[in-house]
């Protein structure tokens, strides 16, 4: 668009009617005309043409109070004035005045930002299966607006990806030039060869199907291409054969400083029966993957949200989705309804596409024998869709931790035309459901968020034990208790992210119970539903609900736990446990909102960038989180930040002050050195004099800090004898069924590294560790084949041989 003279550009030998006409004109375009027709944003940098040298042209700035930012060429110089406003909507007169006058001056013009774009065309790729794509890019915007990041330059480089699952075909065409054996292993059979072990049925063909929809090659002539075509991926075979505790982990945990991003569509029965979750090993893995994972910034793991809506499965009841360490994903049709295989809960962050009825579309990606298939379907479609879009995101900004990776998907997700009765407003706003959490995934709104992100402060944990003594639960049990989130302590949470209700219940059939846990601003969330074929009465055993549906709602105030029996009227019961753990932040966030990436202005900002973003505050004040505090909050201190200066034209990186992350292992801090510890992680210890932190060894860890002895839950103080009493029983049992089931089943098997390094004996898995893993593929009963050949039928089912009988419930 034309705007008309573009600056205030005058000469001090100009005439007199210029001189007459110049500041007449400028006043009418500023502040009259000028902004109808466009706005301008002028800097506080100036164009200046002073003959006579470089040192001329330094003594005319220093006296004007210019920095001379360099010689152009001829006699013209580039000055920017030390105290001008760095973007403002008017020319600075009383400066460029001053300028006009000074006589070794012959022109002067103050430098107005200019709209350029990058000259690269984008191209759409152009791989025969591409315009199928529909989920990636669609005329109608129901896609994961996946072209809009590509369009940006991100499309995954330098972002590794690995599928965890049944192997992955490295020489497959429209894969092998984005194969990485680094991101690779074969925990089956104990080699780096992952590649699929071939049947008949193609039973192995889940994990490359996965792996084409993260990274299929682009512009290949072959099949379509991944969300992130230039991402390396690679696969561990881990599916195929006998998953226990220490096969998961070893997956969970292979090159963690090399592998970025984890996807994972597997987990306990989607039977609608089963509780179970991580146990001791796959724990430790999650752990260590987000605290030392990618140089303490997280692994990240994505993990499809499960396959039992037909079975009215809960994904609170699978330890692994409902995991605060796993991003977890569900699935919508092409026309945005709940597929008949999802399944709902708290603990959902957001959804992608995948199938749904049987004249919906489902995903095309890569396949078994060097093939292409368009009948990728289920949850387990799901999850690699958004591995892809966080690995756009990584691309975009690699210092993003675990806990900004959540954070950006809950502020970028979005309701879009998704169709459930379940939709709610949660205490910021947002909109959030057990169905699709905060929504669809935008791969654009993702990177384009990423890129400006400063990173959340550490985490924070605040545990509270919820009631006093055994409660009776009968029909409905309703528990009110407020709380503070630990104000006061070092735990304080004043902005929350994940939360969970760790509940340990008995009830005679536990799948007549609803549990919701209501925030104190109200925000409703469903721990559990019903699920009529879970008649054991096993209850709950120290299992952590966990919603994401309050996130960065204030904890301070009343929570409200339910309990209900939603079917039987002669059900019993009793709650011994409930104890809250809230975490989060403790610096609250400015205004979330769907507004998230405007927040609003304060005068404490003096610089805006184009999209009303602060990214420089006035003095006094530092940058936070785009937003200007006077102190920074715990885990941060002040610090210089180049300036994310996001305009078209280049203007020299300024460093602004900001408030930064504590440097490890500093928990909060004085100052941005090692050395400038206040406090420190759990499991380390401060020493006040040199300002470190060092680690404690385990048996200090074991010695309980005095507030968190005040905060036990009531049930650790059963009388011993109770407790060794259960533990006897509970190994009598598991001693029984296990005999039982060898007995009947011949003798286990390990992978024969394991098994002559003598690995099982050391890890305590002499027996009765063979895990339940089911694929978050479809059932058979629901098969497509109608609608072709290459339907995914058997993804499910045929893992006979794995069936579940480990019962430990543990949810971390
Ligand atoms: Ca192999
Ligand atoms: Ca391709
Ligand atoms: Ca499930
Ligand atoms: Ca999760």
């Amino acid at each position: 668009m034309a705007c008309g003279p573009s600056s205030l550009a005058t000469g001090p030998r100009a005439g007199p009617v210029q001189s007459l006409l110049g500041p007449t004109l400028l006043v009418l375009l500023v502040s009259g005309l000028g902004p109808a027709f466009c706005q301008k944003i002028y800097t506080n940098t100036w164009a200046v043409q002073i003959p006579g040298g470089q040192e001329v042209a330094e003594q005319v700035a220093s006296k004007h109070s210019f920095v001379n930012l360099g010689h152009v060429f001829d006699d013209i110089y580039h000055f920017k004035h030390r105290t001008v406003e760095k973007r403002s909507l008017s020319n600075h007169r009383g400066t460029h005045v001053r300028l006009h006058r000074e006589p070794k001056v012959v022109w002067a013009e103050q430098q107005v930002v200019k709209q350029r774009r990058k000259r690269d065309v984008y191209t759409e790729p152009s791989d025969p299966k591409f315009r199928e794509q529909w989920y990636l890019n669609n005329a109608n915007h129901r896609d994961l607006n996946v072209k809009g990041a590509w369009e940006l330059g991100f499309t995954g480089k330098g972002v590794v990806v690995s599928i965890l699952d049944d192997g992955i075909e490295q020489n497959h065409p429209d894969l092998a030039q984005n194969y990485d054996p680094d991101a690779s292993y074969d925990v089956n059979d104990g080699d780096p060869d992952p590649q699929p072990r071939y049947t008949q049925l193609d039973d192995n063909r889940h994990g490359t199907r996965c792996a084409g929809e993260v990274a299929a090659v682009a512009d290949n002539g072959i099949c379509g291409v991944g969300v992130a075509y230039n991402a390396k991926i690679g696969g561990v075979r881990m599916l195929d054969g006998e998953v226990t505790d220490v096969v998961e982990a070893q997956s969970l945990s292979l090159n963690p400083q090399h592998i970025h991003v984890y996807s994972a569509s597997w987990g306990p029965e989607d039977d609608g029966k089963t509780v179970d979750g991580p146990a001791k090993l796959a724990k430790d893995a999650f752990l260590r993957g987000v605290t030392e994972g990618r140089g303490g910034l997280g692994s990240i793991f994505v993990w499809a949200s499960g396959n039992g809506g037909r079975e009215k499965d809960s994904c609170n009841c699978d330890g692994y989705t409902d995991s605060i360490y796993t991003l977890s994903i569900s699935s919508s049709t092409q026309n945005g309804n709940v597929p008949w295989y999802s399944e709902a809960c708290s603990s959902t962050l957001a959804t992608t596409y995948s199938s749904g009825n049987l004249n919906e579309k489902q995903i095309i990606t890569t396949d078994l024998k060097s093939k292409c298939t368009d009948s990728h379907t289920g949850t387990s479609a799901s999850a690699p869709l958004a591995a892809g879009i966080i690995a756009l995101a990584l691309e975009a900004n690699t210092n993003l931790t675990w806990r900004d990776m959540q954070h950006l998907v809950v502020r970028t997700s979005h309701p879009a035309h998704l169709l459930t009765n379940d939709w709610k407003t949660n205490g910021v706003g947002r909109r959030v459901s057990h169905s699709y959490g905060y929504g669809l995934l935008d791969a654009s709104a993702m990177v384009t968020l990423a890129r400006n992100w400063t990173s959340v402060g550490p985490q924070q944990k605040c545990v509270l034990s919820m009631i006093a003594a055994p409660r009776n639960i009968g029909t409905h049990l309703v528990i009110k208790k407020s709380v503070d989130g630990c104000l006061g302590t070092a735990n304080h949470v004043s902005s929350l992210e994940h939360v969970q209700a760790q509940l340990t219940l008995s009830y005679n059939r536990r799948g007549n119970l609803a549990i919701h846990l209501t925030s104190p601003s109200g925000t409703r969330s469903t721990l559990l539903a019903p699920r009529p074929h879970d008649y054991s009465s096993e209850g709950f055993n120290d299992w952590a609900f966990m919603t994401t549906h309050s996130w960065d709602e204030r904890p301070s105030g009343e929570w409200t736990l339910e309990i209900e029996n939603q079917a039987g009227v002669s059900d019993y019961g009793t709650l011994t446990q409930f104890t809250l753990v809230l975490y989060g932040t403790g610096q609250a966030w400015p205004s979330p909102s769907d507004a998230d990436l405007v927040p609003p202005v304060s005068r404490s900002c003096k610089t805006l960038d184009l999209r009303q973003i602060c990214i420089e505050c006035t003095a006094g004040y530092f940058l936070f989180q785009q937003s200007c505090v006077t102190e920074c909050p715990p885990g941060f201190s002040a610090g210089l930040l180049p300036m994310n200066y996001t305009v078209g034209n280049g203007v020299e990186p300024a460093q602004v002050p900001s408030c930064l992350p504590c440097r490890p292992p500093c928990l909060t801090c004085s100052g941005l050195s090692p050395r400038a510890c206040l406090s420190c992680p759990t499991h380390s210890h401060l020493d006040a004099a040199a300002g470190s932190c060092t680690h404690l060894n385990q048996f200090e860890r074991e010695t309980p800090g005095g507030f968190m002895e005040g905060l036990r839950p009531p049930a650790s103080r059963l009388p011993a004898a109770v407790a060794m009493l259960s533990c006897v029983g509970i190994m009598a049992t598991f001693g029984g069924v296990f005999l039982a089931l060898q007995l009947r089943s011949g003798p286990l098997r390990l992978p024969p590294a394991l098994e002559a390094g003598g690995l099982r004996e050391r890890l305590g898995l002499g027996g009765g560790a063979r895990r339940a893993a089911s694929y978050h593929g479809i059932p058979t009963v629901w098969g497509d084949d109608a609608l072709s050949s290459d339907s995914d039928n058997d993804d499910f089912g045929f893992r006979g041989e794995r069936k579940a009988f480990i019962k430990t419930q543990s949810a971390i």
